[in-house]
């Protein structure tokens, strides 16, 4: 078959599909988006009748991908690193129940948080869970884990986690796929109680778990994903994880490393690898692409005293992407970063589109609250948190998706009365609405802003579960209906905004305000297409 060229998302997209792939759950978060949005534009996926699903939050895709799995039915959800936090409840606790169907995770990881809150390891997770992990060097082993990853899946009915990161998602390169495999008939689980985790069985479920945990090492050691490359120089041993064997590789053109290399693609530690490795070369150098994960099971790994070096002992930076040139450099190779980009490129901190709704409800908002202390107004995480920076900074607060509500009922519960929740419509129906039955539930004094621009705009405009609900929610939660304003965020309602904002910040007890105007991109966009027909 011809290669195909695909961005490391969409090579898993194509992979599943040619796996025989069910359904696939996500909600979306850079650079995850585009394994989902792949298969929601694909028409081989239409045809073979895939389900391609936008959740409302994390944890309802893996909950939803659990069910078609617990039916017997090949299945993935996906999401960003910090999608994994939303949804570890379900996910570690599928470990437990184990899988019928094979089961996927994917979590797309972003070290140097290119537009992540934090740069944290999904490795970790699933260490945590005690499951098999698959981390791809490329995007041809991006496709074909996929496969292998249901055939481990189904093997030890178990679900496996794929983990990439922002290079490998959003990088280009050729990919040849395999043969179709038709999908899963269907079939309930052999034992229907393995998914009733009540404590007698669960008790049991977690000794299947981990007397499960020999196999998962001996597919590692066998795996074809994890390689032993001998060489003469034992100097050093360098155990390189997922992607930065390309970036080792990158420094030895010829593709001859004078030192042995461990090349690991598949966890748990392959341990005949590690040993031999240990046994050969004077220092090891573990290159990984996020935390310190292995270089630290290695420090309790040893039996004899040998020099780990990494992102732990200050051989390579302990925060941020690697790339070839920092490996070069922990290689004693010389610097080639390039050339200084020329004084005459500006920097362009990212900014509100022009004409974009928050930026008029950020003004009314911010002339509304001038007669009040500054360092009230939390926010979420969205296109609106922009408005933290100048022009506007309108916002003190940006955590993790849910916690502008929360966090403004915490702080006024301490005193700070009134204070001012900020979050965009999808950010809402994902993780805002039980902090708002909080907050109705206590009578806080809060004002709480759902910039409502009827899409997901931050990771590209995928729907929002929230589209044409919002006010319904927000009364089923228990938000007394005079208090409830649907505002038009446009310059010249400007006054008028402002008056109803002024109006409720002095209401003591819970306001919703609803800015409600399409984005512009997807107003742009929609109107592109229009004309087009
Ligand atoms: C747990 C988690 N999942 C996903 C993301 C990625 N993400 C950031 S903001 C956002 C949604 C933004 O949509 P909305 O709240 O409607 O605001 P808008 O960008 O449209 O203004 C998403 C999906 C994230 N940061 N955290």
């Amino acid at each position: 078959m011809q290669k195909q060229l695909l961005m490391g998302d969409e090579a898993i997209a194509q992979g599943a599909i040619d796996a025989g792939l069910s359904g696939i759950y996500a909600y979306p978060g850079t650079p995850s988006t585009e394994i989902s949005e792949y298969i929601h534009a694909s028409k081989e996926a239409k045809e073979k009748g895939i389900k391609a699903c936008w959740a409302v939050n994390e944890k309802t895709a893996v909950e939803e991908a659990l069910g078609m799995s617990y039916a017997g039915k090949r299945t993935m959800a996906c999401m960003k690193h910090v999608g994994l936090n939303v949804a570890a409840d379900p996910f570690i606790n599928s470990s437990i129940t184990g899988a019928n169907g094979g089961f996927i995770v994917v979590s797309a990881d972003d070290p140097s948080m290119h537009s992540s809150q934090n740069e944290q390891d999904s490795r970790f997770f699933g260490k945590f869970a005690m499951i098999p992990i698959l981390e791809p060097t490329d995007q041809q082993e991006a496709y074909d884990m996929v496969h292998y990853g249901y055939d481990l899946s189904e093997k030890y009915n178990i679900p496996v986690l794929l983990r990439i990161t922002t290079r490998l998602a959003h990088s280009r390169a050729g990919v040849k796929r395999k043969a179709s495999r038709d999908q899963n008939e269907g079939s309930l689980p052999k034992n229907l109680r393995q998914f009733v985790l009540l404590p007698a069985i669960a008790r049991k479920q977690y000794k299947y778990l981990l007397n499960k945990q020999a196999g998962f090492e001996t597919e590692s050691e066998n795996s074809e994903f994890n390689k032993y490359f001998d060489a003469k120089d034992k100097s050093l041993g360098i155990i390189a994880c997922g992607i930065t064997f390309n970036y080792l590789m990158e420094n030895f053109p010829d593709r001859e490393v004078p030192y042995p290399v461990l090349k690991l693609s598949q966890y748990p530690l392959p341990k005949k690898y590690i040993k031999k490795i240990f046994s050969e070369c004077k220092e090891i150098l573990v290159l990984e692409d996020g935390y310190p994960m292995v270089e630290e099971m290695l420090k309790d790994f040893l039996e004899k005293s040998i020099k780990v070096k990494g992102r732990l002992d200050g051989t390579l930076p302990r925060d941020g992407e690697l790339n070839p040139n920092i490996v070069a450099i922990s290689l004693g190779k010389p610097d080639t970063k390039g050339q200084d980009i020329p004084s005459i490129v500006v920097g362009r901190p990212p900014s509100l589109c022009a004409g974009c709704s928050h930026i008029d409800s950020f003004l009314a908002l911010n002339s509304a609250l001038e007669e009040y202390s500054k360092g009230r107004v939390f926010s979420d995480i969205g296109c609106y948190t922009l408005s933290a920076l100048p022009p506007y900074e309108s916002i003190n607060s940006c955590v993790d998706m849910g916690a502008s509500i929360t966090m403004a009922k915490g702080a006024a519960d301490s005193g700070i009365i009134p204070t001012i929740g900020v979050i965009g419509d999808s950010t809402f129906t994902h993780s805002g609405m039980t902090g708002l039955l909080d907050c109705v539930i206590a009578k806080s004094p809060v004002t709480i802003f759902i910039l409502d621009n009827s899409t997901t705009a931050m990771t590209g405009g995928q729907p929002s579960a929230a589209f044409g609900r919002i006010e319904k929610i927000v009364k089923g939660l228990g938000v007394e209906e005079n208090h409830i304003k649907i505002l038009k965020p446009l310059k010249k309602y400007h006054e008028e905004n402002v008056n109803i904002i002024k109006e409720e910040l002095a209401y003591n007890g819970v306001s919703v305000i609803i800015p409600q105007r399409e984005c512009i991109q997807t107003l742009n966009k929609r109107m592109r297409e229009k004309f087009k027909k």
